[in-house]
């Protein structure tokens, strides 16, 4: 499907299908004592990668780990606050990157869990990796936090130009290692995230997000020739367009911000493209949910398209509209 044939009905998986959503989750992270702790037990980590496939019928598995593993490696110390999100330090801004001492084992036991999931898998489930993109992952480093408008790292991009510079190169190429390592464990195509990629202007996002996203798909080829790539640039709106052509990407994440007809007339023919459920749609459930996949799939079925959100599952999704949706898709033929 990756590689570019249409299914029907298309594969699904959902962003976020590993979470807070799912009270067997809660139970595991109460159990180990919070996020880090999950993903730096490998039994843990690939015990709640399947738990969503033991409830429903997805095509996929996502690896649980996070988009924060990488500045961690670099050398930042990552911790999570409970009820508030994740936290970085020393932040960017205040360091010289060469003040950070890099601690690459600490991608080793991600590696660990890919290589357990991966005999728990059925053979026909696809195993998905990620990272994040260079510099969605630069906005949490620059903030320290998450971060509303990432309004640190633009100020940043315009103050220190070289430096950001250094900050989305060593990104990417401890990405490139991450994402080769995931892949060289057991994963069979791996997602860049690019959450924050809809706030930047558009010199940035063809410098920041595009050339940068660029780089690590051609340094990814090189190494693993047939691993399929999807690229996210969320928020990326009218820009969608350079991004897939200018890329390299396999296929492409849709939010849900976009029309499916408007991205059928934008993108590169026969390009896969991935979405866009809105989150919301599948939280409300019932005919609004009903409606709005029909239509999706009505939008997408003359493309490849693999069924997904717009963006990652809500804390609060009802579990059972989660297996009205699976249903929906997979019983339409
Ligand atoms: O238990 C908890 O409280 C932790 C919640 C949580 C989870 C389940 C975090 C903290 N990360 C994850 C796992 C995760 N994160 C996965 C794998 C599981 C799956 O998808 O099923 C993935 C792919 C991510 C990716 C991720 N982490 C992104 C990109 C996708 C997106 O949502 O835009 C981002 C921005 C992060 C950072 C992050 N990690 C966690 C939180 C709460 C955040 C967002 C912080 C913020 O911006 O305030």
């Amino acid at each position: 499907m990756l590689r570019g044939e249409r299914r029907d009905p298309p594969p699904m998986w959902l962003m976020r299908q590993a979470g807070r959503y799912l009270p067997e989750y809660r139970a595991l992270r109460a159990d180990k004592g919070g996020f880090l702790d999950l993903v730096y037990d490998p039994p843990a980590a690939a015990e709640v990668t399947i738990q969503p496939l033991r409830r429903f019928a997805l095509d996929g598995a996502i690896l649980f780990s996070d988009i924060l593993i990488v500045p961690y490696a670099i050398g930042q110390d990552l911790w999570f606050e409970t009820g508030e999100g994740p936290r970085l330090a020393p932040k960017m801004g205040e360091v010289r990157l060469r003040d950070l001492k890099p601690h690459m084992e600490r991608l080793d036991p991600i590696y660990e869990t890919v290589r357990l999931v991966k005999p728990l898998l059925l053979p026909e489930t696809t195993f998905l990796g990620f990272a994040g993109s260079p510099w969605t992952v630069a906005t949490y480093m620059i903030a320290g936090q998450g971060s509303r408008e990432q309004a640190e790292a633009r100020q940043l991009a315009y103050d220190d130009p070289g430096k950001m510079d250094i900050i989305l190169d060593l990104i990417a190429t401890v990405t490139v290692d991450y994402l080769s390592g995931q892949i060289e464990a057991g994963v069979e195509a791996v997602q860049l995230f690019d959450s924050w990629s809809g706030s930047l202007a558009p010199a940035q996002f063809e410098r920041f997000v595009i050339a940068r996203n660029a780089w690590i798909v051609s340094e990814l080829k090189r190494r693993h020739p047939d691993t399929p790539i999807i690229g996210f640039p969320k928020g990326a709106g009218g820009k969608l367009g350079a991004y897939a052509r200018e890329t390299g990407v396999d296929a492409i994440g849709l939010d849900e911000t976009v029309d499916p007809v408007w991205a059928n007339r934008e993108l590169p023919d026969g390009l896969p493209v991935q979405g866009n459920l809105d989150p919301l749609a599948l939280m409300a459930g019932g005919d609004a949910m009903r409606v709005a996949a029909l239509r999706l799939l009505d939008e997408l079925s003359t493309r490849p398209h693999i069924f997904n959100l717009g963006h990652g599952i809500g804390q609060h999704t009802p579990i059972a509209h989660i297996e009205q949706l699976v249903e929906l898709v997979r019983g339409r033929r």
